[in-house]
């Protein structure tokens, strides 16, 4: 039933052009993170080719450590060679607002030009934004946005698409697998994350509406969160709360790639009796899917939406692209428009299972 949420033509569309991505690879990038740990401390730099005129870009992820962000970081690279952009990937090892906010106050002393972030906390980074914008950094957010009473504290915000397209679908994959019925708990991000929150709010209604002989855990969608932190040690945690408070439980969604990857580790570990699915990166999960652990899981382009990001940002800084409402831009070959809220979606989620986890296991 959430074969709908599968259009042919962008599936086409964006397997083609992230082949095309993942050939051209990218050309420069620079790793810093906060650490205590001595191999974290240092910064990794391999500068091939850095733009002498070219914008110098900050990509900033929740947590540098996760795989997702590390394709979205691939994409950021590929525009930021196609527009001559000098891109450093910088950011903390745990996905925290407030860790967050001092690689902001590093990339304002260091007088980057644009900063694409996905926001690991939607109101702590907001002052820490503002400052950068006055101090004339171009901000995009991709990926997770900052609380919308805060979008003036960014340009635009590119996300993958429309909160209930997203948390819909991942009730109806977890509807499937449990024969539509039984209840059900969702292991997410942070608390403080824009992204996994208005998903799980969509999931609320959809759930109770469409699906008579199912709940969540613990009789309401408060009861049935539970927040892993994109923390992999604290996800496989809270997995187990989730069985221990619910022993019945018979479906977990987790929104999150770290979740539902320390999900499907757990479930298999533990050989316990529970759907697990969610939006899991494929070159991750595809060890569970192939061997039955999980059967479907979904999710979008983390690598276009990273390219997009870093296309907006630069548009915007050249003053081509004002992010209002209506306005469009054009990354690569594809045209984004602004929607309400300063938003330009990407598309579509795609679904992976068995059928075809071998071909995009090796994309992303
Ligand atoms: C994790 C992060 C990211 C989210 C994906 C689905 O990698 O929380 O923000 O978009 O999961």
């Amino acid at each position: 039933m959430n074969n709908r949420l599968v259009k042919s033509g962008f599936k086409a569309f964006a397997l083609t052009s992230v082949l095309a991505l993942g050939i051209a690879g990218c050309a420069s990038s620079t790793t810093e993170s906060a650490s205590t740990e001595e191999e974290d401390t240092s910064a990794e730099t391999t500068e091939e080719a850095p733009a002498e005129d070219g914008l110098r870009i900050a990509i900033m992820p929740k947590a540098i450590n996760i795989g997702y962000f590390s394709a979205w970081d691939e994409g950021a690279q590929k525009a930021c060679e196609e527009l001559g952009a000098s891109c450093d990937y910088i950011g903390p090892n745990e996905a925290t607002g407030p860790a967050q906010v001092q690689f902001i106050n590093q990339v304002i002393q260091e007088g980057y030009d644009a900063l694409v972030i996905s926001a690991a906390d939607q109101n702590a980074i907001v002052p820490a934004l503002e400052e950068a914008a006055a101090a004339g950094i171009t901000i995009v957010t991709s990926d997770a946005d900052v609380a919308p009473e805060a979008a003036d504290a960014r340009l635009v915000s590119i996300l993958p698409s429309a909160a209930d397209r997203i948390g819909t679908a991942e009730v109806d994959w977890v509807a499937e697998e449990m024969g539509e019925e039984g209840s059900v708990a969702i292991l997410s991000a942070a608390a403080t994350a824009a992204n996994q929150n208005i998903w799980i709010e969509a999931m609320g209604p959809y759930l109770e509406e469409t699906y008579p002989n199912m709940s969540w855990a613990g009789g309401s969608l408060e009861s049935a969160v539970f927040y892993g932190d994109d923390d992999p040690t604290k996800s496989v945690e809270q997995f187990n709360a989730i069985l221990a408070q619910y022993p019945d439980v018979g479906g977990i969604i987790a929104p999150t790639t770290v979740g539902v990857l320390a999900a499907a580790q757990e479930k298999k570990a533990k050989g316990v009796d529970v759907a697990v699915t969610g939006l899991g990166l494929p070159s991750e999960m595809a060890p569970y899917i192939e061997d039955g652990t999980i059967t479907k899981v979904g999710l979008w382009n983390p690598i276009d939406l990273g390219y997009v990001g870093v296309y907006a940002a630069v548009l915007g800084h050249n003053g081509e692209f004002d992010g209002s409402v209506g306005s469009t831009f054009m990354a690569g070959e594809t045209s984004y428009e602004v929607v309400d809220g300063g938003i330009a979606f990407l598309g579509d989620p795609f679904t992976f299972t068995i059928d075809n986890i071998a071909t995009f296991k090796e994309i992303y």
